[in-house]
Order: structure tokens, then sequence, then C-alpha cells
């Protein structure tokens, strides 16, 4: 839907910006409006249907995409730039998400449970909500939509679709997707918009009962104060400064190359990315050496190059964005070990590109330990002790994902324990998630149910909870 009083939007590739990979056409607040009219009307047949049925339209979906795998891993990488293997790796992710989902749909139960009064049957029914907004960023184009729309959509409800105006070919290709596997018009609508006013008018739609976004902490708490207004179910999945720890007994090869991944795949432009790396000090130059080797040595460019391992920063904003941490750093006196300069050389001065930046020594008071950058610049910090360690892990407010490498059972157990964040790996990178497995933080970086796994789809759920008395009779106390 286009309103021919707008110019059009031009979608970069972030790795040469003379490239204009579509125009969009951004939608208005009426149209924002439509989309949830839409919704709200082909929600009610949509509900109706068993939920296996409604099962049976995504399963259609990840058969027309697995179809595609490297048809649509090409598009991101041109609208995104992270490399085709990481790409393709998202796509697929992002598949097994959606298969899960498909399951989920045959075992959509509530709970029998013995009521205290004699031939009363009590137990609990799921039933969809309605209509649920879904907006989404631009790091995982493909993945963070689907956890959201295709729970959303086996549990009953209609969906009005908002993904980050970085990657609106991506969206579109979900939607298209959606459409070949014949899901009914109205069920899935598309809103394309940069700015707030889409994102704001179709929170304030009196239609959407349900929120799900993930995103920065400054949009997700303005969405979460305005859903509370209107008493809307609302799930935020936001900001990370994600720590790991390393100890002296850990296998460094595998701490220095789990960490690398950590903190520069996706070119650092993941929730889940490690931002923070806490050294004791007995392995703590040892590692440094050979991590700042690594990350030299990891070749940046364009997505579409085989050799590629690390892609560019998705657009001008988030490069200012980094270039300004980077900027705060210096300003705070902090040591640049590598990197700390876009890439203006012939093969890289038409993309946004940065390489890997490490900083070294900094304090925990210090603006780069404690935000989110949400790019390839990374804090390393030494402590004297695992006491030490640990609460510098959690000294910041966020408390998405963690990482220990250590092989001490006993000390691993104690960060398991003690670590404040909603997910931890131990001698593994921060990053990633199964589709099986609940996903989110706790802290200032998430608010609502966690997402992925069963809680994930429980969370597009009603629950209505039914006394069913048998007796035939009147009942002869009401004590209950
Ligand atoms: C991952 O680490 O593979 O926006 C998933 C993000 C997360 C997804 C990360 N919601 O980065």
């Amino acid at each position: 839907e286009i309103d021919p009083g707008q110019p059009p939007l031009p979608d970069l590739n972030p790795a040469d910006t003379s490239e204009v990979v579509c125009e969009v056409l951004p939608v208005t607040q009426s149209h924002v409006d439509d989309a949830a009219g839409a919704a709200v009307r082909a929600q009610r047949d949509w509900a109706r249907g068993p939920a296996p049925e409604r099962a049976r339209f995504v399963a259609r979906f990840s058969e027309l995409a697995r179809q595609r795998v490297d048809e649509l891993a090409r598009i991101m990488t041109l609208e995104e730039g992270k490399p085709l293997r990481e790409a393709r790796g998202e796509i697929l992710k992002g598949l097994n998400i959606v298969d899960f989902f498909v399951g989920e749909g045959w075992r959509l139960g509530g709970s029998t449970l013995p009521s205290e009064m004699p031939q009363t049957f009590t137990y609990t029914i799921r039933q969809p909500i309605g209509v649920v907004g879904v907006i989404t960023p631009w790091n995982f184009p493909w993945a963070v939509p689907l956890w959201k729309i295709t729970p959303a959509l086996v549990a009953g409800n209609a969906v009005v679709f908002k993904p980050a105006s970085p990657t609106p070919l991506v969206a579109a290709c979900i939607c298209r997707l959606f459409e070949e596997a014949g899901l009914p018009e109205g069920v899935l609508n598309l809103v394309v918009g940069s700015g707030r006013a889409v994102g704001d008018r179709l929170v304030e739609h009196p239609g959407i009962r349900v929120l799900t976004f993930t995103g920065s902490n400054d949009v997700g708490t303005r969405l979460y104060e305005m859903g509370a207004r209107k008493l809307a179910k609302v799930c935020c999945e936001m900001g990370g400064k994600n720590p790991v720890v390393v100890m002296p007994d850990a296998d460094l090869d595998i701490a220095v190359e789990g960490t690398l991944q950590g903190a520069f795949g996706s070119t650092g432009q993941r929730c889940t990315a490690t931002s923070r790396v806490i050294l004791h000090e007995a392995i703590h130059d040892e590692f440094v050496d050979r991590f700042v080797a690594g990350a030299k040595a990891l070749h940046v460019g364009n997505g579409l190059d085989p050799a590629t391992q690390m892609g560019p920063v998705v657009d001008q904003r988030q490069l200012d964005t980094d270039l300004s941490y980077i900027a705060i750093a210096r300003a705070e006196g902090l040591a640049c070990a590598c990197g700390g300069d876009r890439l203006l050389d012939d093969a890289h001065a038409r993309g946004y590109f940065l390489p890997p930046t490490i900083f070294t020594g900094v304090p925990r008071a210090s603006r780069l330990f404690q935000e989110e950058v949400f790019g390839p610049v990374l804090a390393v910090t030494k402590v004297k002790s695992f006491d030490d360690a640990l609460d510098a892990a959690n000294d910041t407010r966020y408390g998405l994902t963690s990482s220990i490498y250590a092989a001490d059972a006993r000390m691993i157990q104690r960060f398991i324990d003690g670590i404040e964040a909603g997910m931890v790996h131990v001698n593994s990178p921060t990053i990633g998630g199964e589709a099986q497995l609940p996903f989110g933080g706790i802290k200032a970086t998430g608010v609502g149910d966690r997402e992925m796994a069963r809680e994930g789809i429980e969370f597009f759920t009603e629950i209505k909870t039914v006394f069913h008395d048998y007796t035939g009779s009147a009942r002869k106390t009401n004590i209950y």
C-alpha cells in the first residue's frame, strides 16, 4: 500500500551504497489503520480453524522457503550486508524455528486439574488473543520476524508486521511466501515505513491487542508505555552488554575463537553479541595478544565475496553510532588495541565498513563498558579473581546472555548461579539460540515472556479456565 504523495525511500546495499537494492513507498497512518482493520476482520475466521490446520499453512511456507534458501540468502546479504554464509545460516535457523512452531500446533493445549467439588471437571484451554503487532529489527530480518509471526499465526491470531526500515525486501519475501502458501487474505499484513509514525499508529490502533518487539531500549520502552495505556500484552526484547569471562584454567584456543565469533559475527550487530571481555589477570596478556591478532586477520568486505568474514555496518546511522562510541572511548583515554577508524581504501570506500575494534583496560564506569554499541567495538577489562569477574559481569543494566570459559566445574556452576542474564553459555560464545529453548533476558533487556520454545507460543494465547459441573443437580454448598 502506497502513498503517492511521498517520495520512495531507497534501500541501499551497505557494502556498496551506489547500489539501490529496491525502492520502498512508505505507508501512511491511514494504511496502518487499513492493515489493522483487515487483520481484525480476517482473524475471526482464522481463529475458528483448529490449530493443526493453521500450522499446515506455516508448514507449506517452510517447504516453499526451503526451495529458495540461496536466493533468500542473497537478498539478505544485498540488503543487510551480512556474509552469505551467515545469511544462509539465518535462513535455515529461521526455518528450524518455523518447523518447531508447526509442531506446536498439535500440542497447543491447556491443563487438566482436579476440582474441589464433586463431579466437576476443571481444566484450561488456550485461545487466540486477536491481532498481534510485530515490530522487528534489521539485524536478523528473517529469523526474528518468523519467531514472532509463526507462533502468533499458529495460535490463531492475525498479524500486522512492521519490519525495520533498512530491510524491507526480506520482509516482503516473508509475506510473499506466506501468500504463496495460501494464507487467507488479511491474516498477515505488512506495513513498511520509517520513523515513529507507522510504529506508533500500529501500537495505538485499538484492534491490536498484543505487541511483540525486538530492538533498542529507547523504542521498546516507549512502546511498552504505549501498550500499557491500552492494557495490551507486550513483549520487548531489547539491548544487551553481554560479557565473556575467561578464567586461568580455560582452553585459550577455544576461548579466543569463541570470543571472535561472538564479538564480530554479524559485525557485532546482534543483541547477543559479546561486547565485554572480562579476563583474569593470569591470562590477560596472552589472551589479548592472540585475540587482537585474530581480529586483525578477519577479512572485512562485501558479504557476497566468499573470502569475507565480517560484512559492513548496516547503514550510515549505525556507523555514526559506532564511530561516536569509538570517539567517546578515545576521549576517555582508553587504549585502542586494533581498528578504530572507518575503512576508506578503494575496496571499502563505497560501503559502511569498520574493522574489528578492541579497547583494553576499560574501567567499569566507562560508557563503553556500560552502553550497548551494536557494532564491532569491544571492551576488554582485567580482573584479579573469579568474584571480581562475576561482579564486573553483572555491573550492567542489561541481562540478556553471557559466557564463561573455564574448566573447574565448581567455578562454572557458581557462574551459572550468579550471573544476571537470561542465558548463559559455558565454553561457547554468547550468541545463538535454538527453537526449543526459551530465548530472552532479564533486567533492562526484556519485558514479557521468553520467545521461542513453548513459552514463545503460549505468549500469543489467553487461558480460559473451565468449570464443568456434571452432577445434574444444583450445587448444595457454595463455599467455592
Ligand atoms: C542469535 O544470536 O543468533 O536481535 C540471535 C538479535 C537477537 C537475535 C540473536 N534477537 O540480535
